[in-house]
C-alpha cells in the first residue's frame, strides 16, 4: 500500500503555528507578496530577515501535536511505503519522530547563499551581514525558503512518488497554491484513492473521493488508527 501525504499549515495549526489564511493574507501586518518573495527580498531584505527570524524563533516555543505524531506512527510501521511531503517550513514532523520529510518549500532552519547556491542548517538570527559557513561571503545569505515566483524543492521525486501512489490523502492545506494543490490531480491520474482531511472543503475538495471535516489532532490519529487496525 503506498500512501503520499501531503501536509499544509492546518496540521501545524494547534501547536500554535499561524496558518495562511488565518492571516488572511498578511503575516505580522505584512502583505505575503513582499516577505514570502524574491522582489520583496530584494526591495527590503531587512524586513524579510526579521519575519523570518521571528517564525525561526517561534519554533522553539511550540510542539508537535497528535497530528504529527500519528504520521510519525504510521511511517514507522509502514517504512518506505509511506511518503510525507510538506509545504510546512517548520520542524514539527522532525520532532515528531518523522524521517525523510520532504519539504518542497524549504525550511526555517536552512538557510543558503545567493552567491555559492550552498544550502545550510542555521538556527539562529539572520541578517543582511550574515556569512555564508561555506564560502564566507557577507550579504549573500537568505532563508532557505521557496518563495511565490520560485520552483519548489524535489518535484522530480515527487512526481515519481506519485507514479506508484495508491492513496493520496491532503492534511490541512486550503489548495490554493500550485504546484502543491496539483499533487491530487497527479495521483487520480494514476488511480489513487485520493482523501482530503480538513477542517471545511479547500479550493480542490471536488477532487478527493473522500473528504474527512474536523481537527487534524483528532481526526489524523484516528485516519492512521483505521490504517493500522
Ligand atoms: C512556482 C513558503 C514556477 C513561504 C510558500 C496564478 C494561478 C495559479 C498559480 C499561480 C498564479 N500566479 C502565480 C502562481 C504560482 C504560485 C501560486 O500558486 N500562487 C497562488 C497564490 C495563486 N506558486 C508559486 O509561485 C510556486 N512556484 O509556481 O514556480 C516556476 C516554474 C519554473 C521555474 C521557476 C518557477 C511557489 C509557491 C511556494 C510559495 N511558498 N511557503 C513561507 O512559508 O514563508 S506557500 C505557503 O502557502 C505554504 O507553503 C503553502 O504552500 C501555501 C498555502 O498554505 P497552506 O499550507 O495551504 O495553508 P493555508 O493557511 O492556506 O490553509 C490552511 C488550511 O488548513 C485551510 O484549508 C484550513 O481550513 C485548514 N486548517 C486550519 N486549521 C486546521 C486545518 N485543518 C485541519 N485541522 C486544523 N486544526
Amino acid at each position: 500500500m503506498k500512501v503520499v501525504i501531503l501536509t499544509g499549515a492546518g496540521i501545524s495549526a494547534e501547536s500554535g503555528v499561524a496558518t495562511f489564511r488565518d492571516a488572511n493574507g498578511l503575516w505580522e501586518g505584512h502583505r505575503i507578496e513582499d516577505v514570502a518573495s524574491p522582489e520583496g527580498f530584494r526591495r527590503n531584505p531587512a524586513m524579510v530577515h526579521e519575519f523570518y527570524n521571528r517564525r525561526r524563533a517561534q519554533l522553539s516555543e511550540v510542539e508537535p501535536n497528535e497530528a504529527h505524531r500519528a504520521l510519525a506512527r504510521l511511517q514507522q510501521c509502514w517504512g518506505d511505503d509511506v511518503a510525507l511531503i510538506t509545504q510546512n517550513v517548520d520542524d514539527l514532523h522532525e520532532r515528531a519522530g518523522s524521517s525523510a520529510v520532504l519539504h518542497m518549500h524549504g525550511q526555517l532552519l536552512r538557510g543558503k547563499c545567493t552567491d555559492c547556491d550552498k544550502s545550510f542548517p542555521w538556527s539562529g538570527e539572520m541578517s543582511v551581514d550574515s556569512v555564508c559557513p561555506r564560502c564566507e561571503r557577507t550579504g549573500a545569505v537568505r532563508p532557505d525558503i521557496v518563495w511565490f515566483g520560485e520552483m519548489p524543492y524535489q518535484m522530480e521525486r515527487i512526481e515519481r512518488l506519485l507514479l506508484n501512489c495508491e492513496h493520496f490523502i491532503a492534511i490541512g492545506t486550503s489548495g490554493v497554491v500550485y504546484p502543491a494543490a496539483g499533487l491530487v490531480s497527479w495521483a487520480k491520474q494514476r488511480g489513487a484513492k485520493t482523501t482530503e482531511i480538513n477542517l471545511q472543503a479547500s479550493a480542490n475538495a471536488h477532487q478527493f473521493d473522500e473528504q474527512i471535516t474536523g481537527p487534524a489532532g483528532r481526526e489524523v490519529p484516528r485516519w492512521v488508527e483505521s490504517l493500522l487496525g
